[in-house]
C-alpha cells in the first residue's frame, strides 16, 4: 500500500514536471516567433526605406514633391513589378507568402510567415499632432507579419518627407 502511494506521488510529481516543462518550451517557441516575426517585419523596412519618398520625388528627396512644387503621386506602384518597387508606397497592397527578399527570392526560414504590407498618407489629425504642413508630408507604413502560429502583428513606420 506504501509503495503504490509512493508510485502514485511519483508520477504525479513526473506529470507536474511535464506539464512545467512543455509550459515553458510552448512560451520558449511562442517567444521564437515573435522574434522572427520582428526580424522579418525589420528586413521589409530596410527595404523600404531605402527607397524613395515619392515617384515624383527624386533621389535623396531634395526638392520635396509638394502642392506648391510637383505634387506627390497617388499611392500605390507605378507599373513597375515588384522588383523594380522605387518609392515607399509601390509596397501598397503588397501581400506574400513566402516571404521574398530584397533580391525576389523567397526568404527560406520564413516560409510559413506571411507579409502584408499598406502604405497611406497620414491623415489630417495625424498631421496636425505631429506637426507638419500638409498631407503630402509623411507616409504612414504599416507591415503586418502573419506568423504560422499565433496571432498577427502590426508594425507602424513613418515616413516623412524630406
Ligand atoms: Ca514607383
Ligand atoms: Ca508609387
Amino acid at each position: 500500500m506504501e509503495l503504490i502511494v509512493t508510485m502514485m506521488l511519483i508520477s504525479i510529481a513526473v506529470l507536474a514536471i511535464t506539464y512545467a516543462l512543455s509550459f515553458a518550451f510552448s512560451r520558449q517557441s511562442d517567444g521564437l516567433w515573435r522574434a522572427k516575426s520582428v526580424a522579418l517585419a525589420e528586413s521589409y523596412f530596410e527595404e523600404i526605406m531605402a527607397r524613395r519618398y515619392d515617384e515624383a520625388a527624386p533621389l535623396g528627396g531634395i526638392p520635396p514633391c509638394s502642392p506648391a512644387t510637383v505634387p506627390c503621386t497617388a499611392v500605390g506602384a507605378d507599373g513597375e513589378p515588384r522588383a523594380e518597387y522605387d518609392d515607399v508606397d509601390d509596397f501598397d497592397g503588397l501581400d506574400e507568402q513566402p516571404p521574398l527578399d530584397v533580391n525576389g527570392n523567397p526568404r527560406a526560414e520564413y516560409v510559413s510567415y506571411r507579409v502584408q504590407i499598406s502604405v497611406d498618407y497620414l491623415d489630417a489629425a495625424q498631421v496636425a499632432g505631429l506637426g507638419l504642413d500638409d498631407v503630402s508630408d509623411g507616409k504612414l507604413v504599416t507591415v503586418t507579419v502573419i506568423p504560422p502560429v499565433g496571432s498577427p502583428m502590426n508594425f507602424p513606420l513613418l515616413r516623412t518627407n524630406y
